[in-house]
């Protein structure tokens, strides 16, 4: 168990001159050119690319790069001046059988896709297609399938304007089977925070990050996932605030950081210490952790009313806003220390100090990210966070609140204009009025739904706007094996990837334009929009010379399929749209009114504009009219029980990816150099298990459903991590989840916290 009084070591601070070699070393191997350094400059600035990488807010008042290593290297990435051309198949020969024994980085080094291109069974090779006869294949052969058996899934890439059509396509083909990678990501949040305070999305906008007194983060690795955070959290501590970290791996950014944009913090190496305590909690124990802080506040409060003195509770707020809060408060007085610590593998006084810097705020942030969602009661992870904010009043005023960062740059927003499974999110009125199209009425299937149906036979076809599913989804094998029986798949990509080595009985791949390229519709160059993690939206321009003459839009390529799959219809203007995105900027203010007014003359606002959130202004669209007090079940969010041997195997990214898309080998902040093929233990559970540091070993799943899931040929390393909890990547590690380990509210995959058992590979 650990107090973690002291810091513990991790090598070298976030930001500073790493983050620069970072950028240099991604720069160098694409093969980019300068022109790119231009880019950068435009990031996150009105008028200029909203970042393709995380969904970061854009500050009002930006610096001169206003963009992160990683925004960067996801930039550079794209940007490189590598073609996957057809040539590649035709002349080079390679077949789609030999690629899947290439690596995840391999193929996107490969370069950018150029052409339309159609799965060959007989050569085993991709070959390209002029545009107007794959569309109308791909419309003819849909036509002959169920709408529900039919799946346009998206990941969170696409701008609105795109995602938009995407689901009205969807829907008037006749179904909701919108999934979106938010079910496998924060869909946690999306229905378990809806549940407790009746919003989907964060409720913190940025004056609030400049208010706060102190950040209690969870889950969320800032430092790798969404480094431009780390200058509000420098802010916070140069202003005298507080920061406490809940988190098995002691991730860098959230120790340390240099500003790689402060010219004398970088030539002194001057570091800001970030957490004031980080407490390295078992995968899966931040309920148990949460409890045992609101214990020490329930007995604090109870102190000062004996005593007299001001309260600790805001009671006034918890009257007036709040139900179940004397259950809640009955379960933190009864829950005993022992089985608090046992459970969070953290120690009495360590809770005890974490609970003394909150009392001691007025104005608090709670962070959290996939370390929270991705458990089987991910949701009630967050209920748990949420109590702990309304015992204060957290929630709904200024510098405090609630702060789920957000994974793709526009997967919060997609869901706004419309990509979501269930019906009751439709204004199934306004699209009827709008566009004479029925919303079927039944709900759709989000991923874990829809992958099952595969496995099941009973999905044909699967269009992807954007990701990488078959890499990205638990039971990655079984996947694979389901993917290739579909009548049909359609990936609109950018990049060559894992999900089309495995093609359907006929399968395209159909290139698309990047945020960053120009966008040019009949003369006119487009522009698009996005929605970041703080619900403000944004309007972005491409400049950059596309990567081909081949190459369509999202926007365009979604309209092209659906006039080649759907009946004509005068409300349908799909080539009107096509040539002007205001039009569906307009449309989609006419459907979503309160939240886009005035869209297209808002949209440059600099920082966005702000799509607004009742919970912000203490209005609460829950079930009961109020903030809802939810008393733990379990201490646990792991869905299993432990046993010997058992591990709870955490699935982790590095600094050097984004998703499925791995940039190169170092993840520089946990010293992992060269490889992924890891597997990080505690010493001590290497001990234990009668193992040593640098053998090779396999996990297996340790689940009770008859299948065998099985990771070979990965070196144990020792690592500072709680005992029982061990890590490896992802995706690697997919192969190792089973599609039933989800969140049970939401559905979102328990990447988080797999039972796992590690055995001696033999030499
Ligand atoms: N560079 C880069 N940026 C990205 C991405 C990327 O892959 N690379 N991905 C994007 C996407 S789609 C998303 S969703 C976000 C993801 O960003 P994050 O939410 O930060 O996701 P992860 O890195 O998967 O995990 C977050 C942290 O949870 C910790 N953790 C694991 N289990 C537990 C637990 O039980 N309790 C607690 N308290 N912590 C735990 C892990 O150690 C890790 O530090 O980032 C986005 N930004
Ligand atoms: N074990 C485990 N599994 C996980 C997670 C985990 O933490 N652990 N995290 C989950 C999370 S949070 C998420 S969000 C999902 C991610 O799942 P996905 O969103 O499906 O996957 P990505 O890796 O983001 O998709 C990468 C591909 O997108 C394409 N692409 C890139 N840019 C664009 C673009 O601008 N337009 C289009 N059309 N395509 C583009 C490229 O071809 C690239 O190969 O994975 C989930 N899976
Ligand atoms: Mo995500």
């Amino acid at each position: 168990m650990t107090d973690n009084r002291d810091l513990p070591q991790a090598p070298g601070p976030a930001g500073g001159w790493g983050s620069m070699r970072g950028i240099v070393e991604i720069f160098g191997e694409t093969w980019s050119t300068p022109a790119s350094l231009a880019s950068l400059r435009k990031l996150n600035k009105p008028r200029g690319v909203m970042c393709v990488s995380c969904a970061w807010p854009k500050p009002v008042n930006y610096s001169a790069f206003e963009f992160c290593e990683n925004g960067a290297k996801a930039i550079l990435w794209e940007s490189t001046s590598q073609r996957c051309t057809p040539e590649f198949w035709e002349q080079n020969g390679h077949s789609v059988t030999e690629l899947r024994a290439w690596r995840d980085h391999d193929l996107e080094m490969t370069g950018r896709l150029t052409h339309p291109l159609r799965f060959n069974h007989d050569t085993d090779r991709y070959e390209p297609v002029r545009w107007e006869d794959a569309l109308s294949d791909i419309g003819a052969r849909l036509r002959l399938l169920e709408p529900d058996s039919v799946v346009f899934y998206a990941s969170g890439h696409a701008g609105l304007e795109a995602s938009y059509l995407y689901a009205l396509t969807a829907r008037a083909f006749g179904t909701n089977n919108l999934p979106q990678s938010s079910n496998m990501c924060h869909e946690t949040t999306s229905v378990g925070l809806t549940k407790v305070i009746g919003s989907p999305v964060g409720t913190v906008i940025w004056d609030d990050l400049e208010q706060a007194d102190a950040f209690f983060f969870f889950g969320q690795n800032p430092g790798s996932n969404s480094p431009r955070f780390l200058h509000p959290l420098k802010a916070c501590k140069d202003r005298g605030g507080k920061i406490v970290t809940f988190n098995p791996v002691v991730e860098q950014g959230l120790v340390s950081f240099v500003d790689p944009q402060n010219p004398v913090e970088m030539l002194t190496g001057k570091e800001t210490k970030i957490s004031d305590q980080y407490l390295q909690v078992k995968a899966g124990g931040d309920i148990a952790a949460i409890l045992g802080m609101c214990k020490c506040i329930v007995e604090a409060d109870d102190a000062a009313s004996a005593a007299g003195s001001p309260e600790i509770i805001d009671h006034l707020f918890v009257a007036q806003h709040t139900a179940g809060f004397d259950s809640f408060i009955e379960c933190c007085r009864e829950t005993p220390w022992l089985r608090i610590e046992q459970e969070s593998g953290l120690t009495e006084n360590a809770l005890r100090r974490a609970a003394q810097t909150y009392m001691d705020a007025d104005r608090v942030i709670g962070v959290y990210g996939m370390g929270l969602t991705q458990h089987v009661d991910g949701a009630m992870n967050i209920a748990m966070l949420v109590n702990f904010l309304l015992l204060r009043g957290n929630v709904g005023r200024p510098g405090a609140g609630l702060c789920p960062v957000r994974g793709h740059s526009n997967v919060q927003g997609q869901r706004t204009v419309g990509i979501a499974e269930k019906v009751h999110l439709i204004p199934v009125d306004r699209i009827k009025q709008l566009f004479d199209v029925d919303t079927p009425p039944k709900d759709g299937m989000a991923v874990v739904e829809a992958v099952k149906a595969l496995f099941d036979g009973e999905v044909k076809a699967f269009i992807s706007l954007g990701g990488n599913l078959v890499r990205a989804v638990p039971d990655q094998l079984r996947m694979e094996k389901a993917w290739t029986g579909q009548d049909l798949t359609v990936m609109i990509s950018t990049k060559l990837n894992r999900s089309h080595l495995f093609p359907g009985r006929t399968a395209y791949i159909l290139p698309c334009l990047t945020r960053m390229e120009e966008d040019l519709q009949g003369g006119a160059a487009q522009a698009v929009t996005t929605e970041d993690s703080f619900s403000m939206i944004s309007g972005s321009v491409g400049f950059r010379k596309p990567a081909s003459e081949q190459l369509r839009s999202e926007l365009a390529i979604v309209a092209g399929i659906a006039k080649a799959t759907l009946p004509p219809s005068e409300k349908l203007k799909w080539n009107e749209w096509t040539a002007d995105y205001a039009k569906v900027r307009s449309l989609i203010e006419q459907t979503y009114p309160e939240d886009f007014r005035n869209f297209n003359a808002r949209m440059f606002e600099p920082g966005g504009f702000y799509r607004g959130n009742a919970a912000h202004e203490r209005i609460w669209k829950t079930d009961s009219g109020k903030a809802m007090f939810t008393t733990p079940d379990r201490l646990n969010a792991v869905g299993f029980n432990d046993a010997p041997g058992r591990f709870r195997l955490v699935t982790l990214r590095s600094n050097d990816q984004f998703n499925t898309t791995i940039y190169g080998y170092s993840d520089r902040f946990r010293g992992i150099e060269g490889t992924r093929d890891v597997l990080l233990m505690n010493p001590d559970d290497i001990v234990e298990a009668g193992m040593t540091d640098g053998d090779t070993v396999r996990i297996l799943t340790d689940a009770s459903d008859g299948l065998d899931r099985c990771l070979n040929g990965l070196t144990l390393t020792a690592f500072n991590l709680p005992r029982g909890t061990v890590g490896g990547y992802y995706p690697e590690c997919n192969v190792l989840m089973p599609l039933s380990h989800h969140d049970t509210l939401s559905g979102t995959p328990a990447s988080k916290s797999i039972p796992v058992r590690v055995e001696l590979e033999a030499n």
